[in-house]
């Protein structure tokens, strides 16, 4: 099933001239981009995207965290996105997170773990909510990949 999940590139990754390593793997797994800003996360994003955590011993630094540089934020789409990226990502810790995920090639730290992305259907509309306006949607042009699967149909 198709489907759109929110992804972030966090300020640890921006700051550390990743942005472009991270994208590549989203592109090379043939996921569709179809929304894509560099911003600097506010106080009221930052509470509403991590309002799950609120009262947590770590939700104070990771707020900090998350406006201390700026953010590349993304709408990927594509068949079982949600879940893909996650795998792509890699587990939340990366002492834990495989090699070959961007987590786990590109951090060494809980606290500085490179990439965001949506856990569930729910959690991504809510957060491509928080950051993107649905005319910021950019669908009216296909993959690759798209092309050569409709070829088959
Ligand atoms: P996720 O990013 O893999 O979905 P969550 O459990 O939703 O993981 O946690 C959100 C973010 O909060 C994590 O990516 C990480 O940056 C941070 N975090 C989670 N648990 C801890 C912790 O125990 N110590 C420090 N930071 C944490
Ligand atoms: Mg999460």
């Amino acid at each position: 099933m198709t489907e759109r999940t929110f992804i972030a590139i966090k300020p640890d990754a921006v700051q550390r001239g990743l942005i472009g390593k991270i994208i590549s793997r989203i592109e090379e797994k043939g996921y569709k981009i179809i929304a894509l800003k560099m911003l600097e996360v506010t106080q009221e994003q930052a509470a509403a995207h991590y309002a799950e955590h609120y009262g947590k011993p770590f939700y104070p630094n990771l707020v900090k965290f998350i406006t201390s540089a700026p953010i590349v934020a993304m709408v990927i789409e594509g068949d079982n996105a949600i879940l893909g990226m996650r795998q792509i990502m890699g587990k939340t810790n990366p002492a834990n997170a495989e090699v070959g995920t961007i987590r786990g090639d590109f951090s060494p730290e809980m606290s500085f773990n490179v990439i965001h992305g949506s856990d569930g259907p729910e959690s991504a509309d809510r957060e491509i909510a928080i950051y993107f306006k649905e005319e910021e949607m950019c669908t009216s042009w296909k993959t690759a990949f798209e092309i050569l699967k409709e070829k088959m149909n």
